[in-house]
């Protein structure tokens, strides 16, 4: 935190990323701030408010703009502001066909191979190129210098890098991919594959999550682009300038914010069973994910069944709540998901509820946004967390919950398939789609010896103290300082 404060404080950054990390919405008389239910905003938001700058954004809320001065811009956080959000407008036909349509039902599920077809419209991606045209210029509107440094997110943007780059070559841009990057075979289905990856070669670094997200980008350039590929440093070359392209694992804030973990264990226990309706000695299981086919939440209900299957000791005894943010609500892959989730929980709570009995159901599903404090309420009370991602860039979920128990207890089931698995071993690591393993990790996060869990538990919370978000951020603009003073010095003949 230290290095974003002394180093960049003042320094011209620039963060552009779809998602505002605050929403104005109007509610009467009054305007509410929200913040949504995203993992890049998770992790970029204590980033923002350590170095100050701009955030660059589509504004999405119902108020946000009466809320803007006459550049578009607002002060955030709203209680104390340290930056401010640029926002930038997009017509219906914009955010349904660059939103809703390339990124959402095209690059999502083409990177994260989750077994849905993308979709690709040409209508959707002249969208696609237009509004990261349109991001393009509010970048240069913004900049103060001819070299600021652009920290470009997520792959709505995957064109931005080089339309920085041809207004302003001095800038430094640093492009992070959050979501996985397939193999070339897979990527290859995109009919604007090439444009893509010309985008993308517009930084000057390019981030992923995991070194074998960095390997499957850097052979898919090779097998599409005419650019020159170092496999020994990793860098590309391509239209004359170099990009270096390396992995940053995304993290969370360290220490948490001190409100999130006020209330002690015991009471978030108690609270949490009183709003459940759950008796004393009720054992539960918690999944928080935006409402998404990607987050394996199917899975995660089929491995419940099979624990009542397989140990119907638990009926009765265990629940699972599912916290479920619902997100791209008007995607028809969605709403189809989304009504699957449903009928699970009712099949399974039909198989194994009350029976006249007055029992807690097996899966409580709450299909709605929580705010922070309450997301961590149920860290810190459930017996586990299950993350059982088909395939995830990272998955914050993950570090919170390691990061929400101070007590040392609780146990982390998570997927192989998430980048966060790579760096957590001691959790219970599953293949999601092995029903009887995951029922079988349920069953013994459930009965684990708490020595046991303590040991786990303080293994992961040292790697997640140790490479927290500000580590993330702060190793990606350390190589950018190298790499700017480099060129200087060549420049200037040093
Ligand atoms: P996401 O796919 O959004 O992120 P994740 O990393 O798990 O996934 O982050 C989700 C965030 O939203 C967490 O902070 C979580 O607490 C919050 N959240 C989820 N459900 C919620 C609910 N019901 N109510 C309130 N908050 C909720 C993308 C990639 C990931 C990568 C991140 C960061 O898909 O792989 O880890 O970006 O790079």
């Amino acid at each position: 935190r230290a290095i974003l404060h002394g180093e960049l404080r003042g320094d011209d950054v620039i963060v552009v990323s779809n998602r505002e990390p605050y929403i104005h919405q109007r509610r009467g008389e009054r305007i509410e701030v929200q913040q949504p239910a995203s993992g890049l905003v998770t992790a970029l938001e204590p980033i923002m408010r350590a170095c100050s700058g701009t955030w660059i954004a589509h504004g999405s809320g119902s108020a946000d703009r009466e809320v803007v001065d006459r550049h578009d811009c607002v002060g955030v956080p709203p209680e104390n502001p340290a930056y401010k959000i640029r926002r930038v407008w997009l017509s219906a036909e914009e955010e349904a066909g660059y939103y809703y349509g390339f990124a959402n039902e095209g690059l999502w599920p083409l990177c994260h191979i989750a077994h849905v077809r993308p979709i690709f419209r040409s209508s959707d991606w002249a969208h696609y190129v237009a509004v990261n045209r349109k991001f393009a210029r509010s970048v240069v509107a913004e900049a103060r210098t001819k070299n600021p440094i652009v920290l470009v997110q997520d792959y709505h943007l995957a064109l931005l890098p080089r339309m920085i780059r041809k207004e302003m070559p001095e800038a430094t841009v640093i492009t992070f991919w959050h979501i996985p990057w397939p193999n070339p075979e897979s990527f290859a289905i995109c009919p604007w594959r090439q444009e893509i990856l010309a985008g993308m070669l517009g930084s000057s670094i390019l981030g992923f999550h995991t070194q074998f997200h960095c390997n499957n980008f850097v052979d898919t350039v090779d097998r599409f682009m005419e650019a020159r590929v170092d496999r020994e440093n990793f860098t590309v070359s391509f239209g004359g300038k170099s990009t270096a392209v390396r992995r940053y694992p995304i993290s969370v804030d360290w220490p948490p914010d001190p409100a999130l973990l006020a209330k002690p264990v015991e009471q978030c226990a108690a609270d949490m069973r009183a709003l459940n309706n759950f008796p004393a000695g009720h054992r539960f299981c918690i999944g928080v994910d935006r409402l998404d086919y990607t987050k394996g939440i199917l899975e995660r209900f089929r491995a419940v069944e099979r624990l009542l299957e397989l140990n119907p000791e638990w009926i009765g005894k265990f629940s699972l709540i599912q916290v479920a943010a619902p997100t791209r609500s008007s995607i028809d892959e969605y709403q189809s998901h989304e009504a699957q989730v449903r009928a699970l929980a009712i099949r399974i709570n039909e198989r194994f509820g009350r029976g006249g009995r007055d029992l807690p159901l097996p899966i409580v599903l709450k299909v709605e946004h929580h705010d922070a404090g309450q997301v961590y309420e149920y860290y810190r009370a459930a017996d586990c967390c299950f993350v059982s991602s088909l395939h995830d860039g990272m998955n914050l979920v993950a570090k919170e919950f390691v990061a929400a128990r101070d007590d040392e207890r609780g146990v982390l089931i998570l997927s192989q398939f998430t980048g966060a698995a790579r760096e957590l071993p001691e959790a219970l690591i599953v293949n999601p789609y092995d029903t009887d393993q995951c029922a079988a990790a349920l069953h013994l996060a459930l009965t684990m010896p708490v020595d046991e869990q303590r040991n786990r538990m303080r293994l992961m919370r040292g790697l997640v103290a140790e490479f927290n978000v500000y580590r993330w951020a702060g190793r990606m603009l350390l190589d950018a300082a190298s790499m700017r003073q480099r060129s200087h010095l060549v420049e200037t003949g040093g």
